[in-house]
């Protein structure tokens, strides 16, 4: 057993591609964490299907997704990177969970009310209703201290804690409550046309979306196009200057320059010199990554192999605490 903070989170192979956002906002902070915790990293592809998905792509998807994550930077043999749907014991454990979660409080779940106002009634399905006790089942489910997700997770994260402490004292101790762990600074990296909202593998345009798999020249002419206000100075301003702001922030992340330095290096010479220092520093970091993915995917049976080797291990810890809850609420053993 490691002593190391037991640390989970889950990203869904929603697209073909991670966009640069997923990077810096997650993958960056996970590698960070994954040498002083016991970092498991799950592929919620049941999650995924709470929306509709192609059967074809959303395999390739999940295939893709994982692949990223290696290339990136995720050490499958460090952590723990594993497909959801490959350990049964998570939709086990999501329908004992929502026999104590009340209808109101799922209903409150502002995830939830978003995206079905957003799809309308007749296609909101009740998988989606259950999508967070799903997520609190992934959790519970290996004993997670810390949770790190973006911001619109905290409130699904706060549901996983009432759940787990209503079981707890309905039937005896046996989940650890987790915390989140949310980070500020790079939490939010913003469309490159529309740099007030976020960037995200969903958006409606591509053309603001940097896409870790993107070819390098087409990298280079997203960040070139992207949109700044008219002063051409170099000067973080998120209010007034959203758009190179943005780019300051990203850069400053990638590069490991403060933003500081990067305004006093950059300042007056104009954005199209600054553009094109940012573009060879996002190629420079996206390239490699995106030959190594290619790779990867390159060999699909010893993905799949190091994915089920992970899954074995995943399934391991997620069974004794099924079996125990299981236990504890009266369930008959077979003999
Ligand atoms: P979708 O559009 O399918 O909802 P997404 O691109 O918004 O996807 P998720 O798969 O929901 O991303 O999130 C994966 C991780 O990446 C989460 O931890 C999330 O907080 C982070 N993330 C996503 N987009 C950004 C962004 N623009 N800036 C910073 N972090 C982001
Ligand atoms: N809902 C999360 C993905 C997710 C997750 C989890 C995150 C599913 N299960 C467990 C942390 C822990 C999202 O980012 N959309």
């Amino acid at each position: 057993m490691s002593s190391k903070p037991r640390l989970f989170s889950g990203i869904q192979p929603s697209a073909n591609s991670l966009q640069i956002g997923n990077y810096i906002g997650a993958i960056v902070q996970w590698k960070e964490l994954q040498a002083s915790h016991d970092a498991i990293f799950c592929i919620v592809d049941l999650h995924a299907i709470t929306v509709q998905q192609d059967p074809t792509q959303l395999r390739e998807n999940t295939r893709r997704t994982a692949a990223q994550y290696i290339a990136a930077g995720i050490d499958p043999a460090a952590s723990t990177l594993f497909v959801q749907s490959h350990v049964p014991a998570h939709p086990e454990l999501a329908w004992i969970l929502n026999t104590i979660t009340g209808f109101g409080e799922a209903s409150r779940m502002t995830q939830f009310k978003d995206k079905s106002a957003r799809q309308g009634a007749d296609s909101t399905t009740v998988g989606l209703f259950a999508y967070p006790t799903l997520m609190a089942a992934d959790i519970l489910l290996y004993q997670a201290a810390v949770v790190p997700v973006g911001d619109d997770q905290r409130q699904h994260v706060e549901l996983t804690r009432d759940l787990a402490g209503r079981f707890n004292s309905r039937f005896g101790d046996t989940f650890a409550i987790p915390e989140a762990r949310i980070q500020r600074e790079t939490a939010r990296i913003y469309d490159l046309q529309e740099p007030t909202s976020k960037m995200s593998k969903s958006a409606s345009s591509e053309a603001g979306v940097v896409w870790l798999l993107d070819e390098p020249t087409v990298t280079a002419k997203k960040i070139k196009s992207a949109v700044t206000d008219a002063d051409n100075d170099v000067r973080f301003d998120p209010e007034s200057k959203p758009g190179i702001s943005n780019l300051l922030t990203i850069y400053s992340v990638l590069a490991g320059e403060s933003i500081a330095s990067l305004e006093a290096e950059f300042g007056s010479r104009g954005y199209g010199n600054f553009k094109t220092k940012l573009a060879d520093v996002v190629v420079a970091t996206f390239a490699p990554i995106r030959e190594r993915t290619l790779e990867l995917l390159a060999d699909p049976a010893e993905l799949d192999r190091v994915l089920a080797g992970n899954a074995d291990r995943a399934a391991e810890i997620a069974n004794r605490t099924l079996a125990t809850v299981y236990d504890r609420i009266g369930l008959l053993h077979k003999a």
